[in-house]
């Protein structure tokens, strides 16, 4: 028995996974599922059952990369890429360069053996709006103690697509879960999508850097695809130049110069003045809560741009 099955009951359909870091998540569908679900999702410590039976315990069937790259195209993702357990593990975790969140794959799913990292075309600047609540006091998704919650779009797109793929796997059997935590720059290399540019973010033959990234950890054994070979950026250096506060070395960023980090870290105290004056000038707030992300670096960029 779900008791989450009361609360939403104005939903057409709820589903209940069990993830390995998260007791119980509910995913649930305010459309019928051939009419193109529409999905969201929670965390809650409550129990409850599993619906998706037990991922992994007997009704597995085989499913092959070019099944799950179809599936993931479907859902919306211009790009998709698979690597394995090797490639998972060489990536750097925990504290890299001052950004201390960067998950480990087995940490999020102990039965994981390949990811499908995925790409998301940024086919319109609407994407790069921002939303801060400066008079948030709840748990958000910043560390605790932070007293501000933001939202972005392309991340609420991301995660609710991630979660559409990991619920497909899910449903043919195998472990599943989306890990944005993952360093998805290098992932993406691994998987082909493209490259780390001089601005540090992957680029693709086909979008450029205007593509976000996600993952869906899964315990399918998938066959890997080749890392990016090739160098998109040859001489070009107009990210560099592009940069107003200088953030940029070729493939270096100095995190606390980039306008974008000042942004999202209202409360900080190691952003230098002239950064913080350069935000506030250069940045487009279209309400007094809201801003549209620095993407100077990424605009910048020729590689893509027929297509992007
Ligand atoms: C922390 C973070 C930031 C920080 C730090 C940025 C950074 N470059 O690391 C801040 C707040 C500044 C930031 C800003 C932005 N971010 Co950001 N950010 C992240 C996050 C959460 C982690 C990135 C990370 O792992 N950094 C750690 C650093 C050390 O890793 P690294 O770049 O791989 O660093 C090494 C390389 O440069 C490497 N290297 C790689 N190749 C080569 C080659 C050579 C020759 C050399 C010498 C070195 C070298 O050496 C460095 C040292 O180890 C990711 C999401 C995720 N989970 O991955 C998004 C992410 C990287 N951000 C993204 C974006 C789009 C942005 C912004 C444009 C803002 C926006 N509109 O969303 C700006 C762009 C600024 C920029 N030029 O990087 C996208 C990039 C998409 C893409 N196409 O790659 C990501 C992947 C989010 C997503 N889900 O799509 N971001
Ligand atoms: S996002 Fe803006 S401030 Fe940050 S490195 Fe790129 S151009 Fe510079
Ligand atoms: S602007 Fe030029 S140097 Fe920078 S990432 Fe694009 S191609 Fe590379």
């Amino acid at each position: 028995m779900n008791p989450l099955n009361s609360p939403l009951a104005g939903y057409n359909s709820i589903h209940v996974v069990n993830a390995a870091k998260f007791r119980v998540i509910a995913v649930f569908t305010d459309a019928g599922r051939e009419r193109g679900a529409r999905f969201t999702g929670f965390f809650t410590s409550r129990d409850c059952d599993n619906d998706m039976g037990s991922p992994g315990d007997g009704f597995n069937r085989m499913v092959t990369s070019r099944e799950v790259k179809e599936k993931a195209r479907e859902m919306g993702f211009a790009l998709v890429g698979v690597i394995g357990l090797d490639q998972l593990r060489s990536l750097p975790t925990g504290d890299v360069e001052g950004v201390h969140t960067l998950v480990k794959a087995e940490e999020e799913l102990p039965t994981v053996k390949s990811a499908v990292v995925v790409g998301y075309h940024i086919w319109d600047p609407i994407f790069n709006v921002h939303t801060l609540d400066p008079r948030w006091r709840g748990i958000g998704l910043h560390e605790r103690g932070e007293s501000f919650e933001f939202h972005q779009l392309y991340s609420e797109v991301v995660g609710r697509k991630t979660w559409q793929l990991a619920g497909w796997l899910r449903e043919l059997g195998f472990n599943a879960v989306p890990a944005g935590g993952l360093p998805l720059k290098r992932a993406a290399a691994l998987a082909g999508l493209g490259m780390q540019g001089k601005n540090t973010v992957v680029i693709t033959r086909e979008y450029g850097p205007k593509v976000r990234l996600g993952a869906v950890l899964t315990s399918a054994e998938l066959e890997s695809d080749a890392p990016f070979s090739g160098d998109l950026c040859g001489d070009c250096t107009r990210c560099i130049r592009a940069c107003p506060t200088k953030a940029l070395k070729p493939h270096e960023i100095t995190i606390k110069r980039c306008m974008v980090y000042a942004l999202e870290s209202p409360e900080s105290t190691d952003v230098d003045g002239d950064v913080r004056e350069m935000a506030g000038r250069l940045i487009l707030r279209p309400t007094a809560g809201s801003f549209v992300e620095c993407t100077r670096c990424l605009d910048a960029c020729p590689v893509g741009r027929e297509t992007a």
